[in-house]
């Protein structure tokens, strides 16, 4: 019955494996040592996308690495920790692995949930970018089971040095515009015009969180919402903490 210590965490975009972390290790140690330290007082741990620079399971093969980032979830999964994985636009091919091993459950798509009393609109944030079109045909084609079939059947070693190597030259060249780290204000940011959009018609949000921008944001909506862009893995190594009654942004090892 009683819940209170109990605390809801979201993290997201750790791009594990992207070949632009200087070092991919240290970045895995030290999100195993986020997770050691909310571990005990951890409900659940949302990871709102793109944990994973690229991510492609079949039927009976995973990809190499990651390995004390899987290690850490099964450990706290078998502790009684909720695991919620949100597919990115990095990580879209995450299947049946993640809960058929440690029993996560995978959210595709934006959820709407009571955590701790209130209300939370929850998504990576790709999702509810309706700006442009190329990247709306790009997302439905990845999603598309057909095509994951026929992609399926591509050796992987094709398809993996691809994907890291499209990863790697969208960021240098600056095409991923949409991921820069630059804040564009209220009116330049769509998850802040989404949000308050959305609220018209669903003025029962409290809370909309948010990754994918890799900007930290915390912004009041109204007088009883708030959105928040939980940062990332790679430069900020943020996170967003929720105990039925503070929601914070913080940063690990970063700040007191
Ligand atoms: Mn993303």
């Amino acid at each position: 019955m009683e819940e209170s210590g109990k605390k809801i965490y979201f993290a997201s975009d750790a791009h594990l494996g992207a070949r632009f972390h200087k070092d991919p290790v240290a970045v895995e140690k030290r999100l195993v040592r986020w997770l050691e330290s909310v571990r005990h007082d951890a409900l659940a741990i949302y990871f709102l996308g793109d944990m994973f620079d690229y991510w492609y399971e079949y039927k009976y093969v995973v990809p190499k690495g990651y390995i004390r980032f899987l290690g850490k979830l099964a450990e706290l999964s078998d502790d009684g920790v909720e695991i919620h994985l949100f597919t990115g636009n990095h990580d879209v091919w995450l299947f049946d692995y993640f809960p058929k091993e440690i029993g996560a459950v995978i959210h595709r798509d934006t959820v709407t949930v009571e955590l701790l009393g209130k209300r939370f609109f929850l998504g990576h944030g790709d999702e509810v970018d309706f700006r442009s079109r190329p990247f709306r045909f790009l997302r439905a084609l990845f999603r598309n089971k057909f095509c994951q079939w026929l992609y399926a059947g591509i050796h992987p070693r094709w398809t993996f040095a691809f994907a890291l190597g499209w990863s790697l030259n969208s960021r240098e060249s600056g095409l991923e515009e949409k991921e820069s780290q630059e804040y564009l204000g209220e009116a330049g940011e769509y998850l802040v015009q989404f949000s308050k959009e959305y609220l018209n018609t669903h003025p029962d949000i409290h809370f909309f969180i948010f990754g994918h921008r890799h900007i930290m944001l915390d912004i009041m909506l109204s007088r009883t919402s708030r959105l928040l862009i939980g940062g990332d893995w790679m430069t900020h190594f943020s996170y967003i903490e929720w105990d039925g009654k503070k929601l914070e942004l913080k940063q690990f090892e970063l700040e007191e």
